[in-house]
């Protein structure tokens, strides 16, 4: 009896995403993950799903021996993405048949490193993925499914487009509900507009994302920091009023109330924070169109000078 060849993953990464990624691709395609952070033959950890049940999930760490993946998932934090993929640089920099098969799919929060990696690989479909799945990894070292979401995927650069299908399709093989959006990056803007909303202020405040509504230090710059927001995005082609993107985020923040965001339990782990590619993004991006952002640019000073509490 033949058996049916499973498509083969690599997930770079080994944080919640990519434990959670892994958890539930293992079956249905052969898995791999891509660390330098673990040296062994896999790694094993337990997990429970979103419906309580738990699991042993054991995935094998890739090594040059196995060959070529056919999809590689990028599941790293955003201002770890390069370097991560930098490995992989022969597999990837060169414009071989190759690289111009195998979709790989950027998972990262807010904007700025997936244009670094669009820009560093011309000839590699270049996908970007936004997910609201949750996943946490408890003290324990159990990964925790904490509610399930949808993972939109959509081709950043022209090589891309024709792969995006493809990336569905693998990611689908998880079981998550995963669809195809052909204007990713007006999700990462909305999605980046969110962030640079809640994040900063749960990091700052040590407080998880609903108790930042009503705090003076939060109502008191909300309403400058959704017009710096805004006038980017008008400026960049789209067009958002402030008040509706301000609703937004009010919104998110309550449906979200009691979860703890990233940047805030990325301090709390003494971890570099995504700052710079959310409300740094906006810094930059406003300033190199000749346009100020000082309160986001508050926000940024302020995160960066955080120090690293161990909770
Ligand atoms: O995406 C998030 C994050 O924590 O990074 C939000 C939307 C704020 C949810 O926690």
């Amino acid at each position: 009896m033949t058996q049916a060849i499973k498509p083969r993953i690599m997930i770079i990464g080994a944080g919640a995403m990519g434990r959670l990624w892994a958890a539930y691709l293992h079956t249905a395609a052969e898995v791999w993950f891509a660390t330098r952070s673990v040296s062994g033959p896999k790694i094993d950890y337990p997990m429970r799903d979103a419906t309580g049940s738990r699991h042993s999930i054991s995935v094998p760490v890739w090594v040059r021996e196995r060959g070529l993946p056919d999809c590689i998932l990028v599941m790293t934090k955003a201002p770890d993405a390069e370097a991560a993929l930098a490995p992989f640089d022969a597999l990837l920099s060169t414009n071989t048949l190759l690289s111009t098969d195998i979709p790989v799919v950027l998972f990262q929060n807010g904007m700025g490193s997936q244009r670094t990696i669009v820009e560093r690989y011309p000839g590699v479909p270049i996908i970007a993925a936004s997910t609201t799945e949750g996943a946490y990894i408890a003290p324990d070292g159990l990964l925790v499914h904490a509610g399930k979401g949808i993972t939109w995927v959509g081709g950043l650069n022209a090589i891309a487009q024709s792969q995006a299908e493809a990336a569905v399709n693998y990611l689908g093989l998880s079981g998550l509900t995963v669809a195809q959006d052909n204007d990713i990056e007006g999700r990462l803007w909305q999605k980046l507009a969110i962030n640079a909303g809640i994040n900063p202020f749960t990091a700052l405040l040590d407080c998880p994302n609903g108790e930042i509504l009503g705090n003076g230090y939060f109502e008191q710059r909300i309403g400058g920091v959704c017009e710096e927001v805004s006038t980017l995005m008008n400026a960049r082609g789209r067009p958002i009023p402030a008040a509706t993107l301000e609703a937004q985020v009010r919104e998110i923040a309550n449906r979200t109330a009691t979860n703890s965001s990233s940047m805030r339990q990325d301090i709390r782990a003494g971890r570099q924070t995504e700052i710079d590619m959310m409300n740094g993004f906006v810094v930059r991006e406003s300033e190199a169109l000749g346009l100020s952002a000082p309160v986001n640019r508050e926000l940024t000073t302020a995160v960066r000078a955080l120090r690293h509490t161990k909770a």
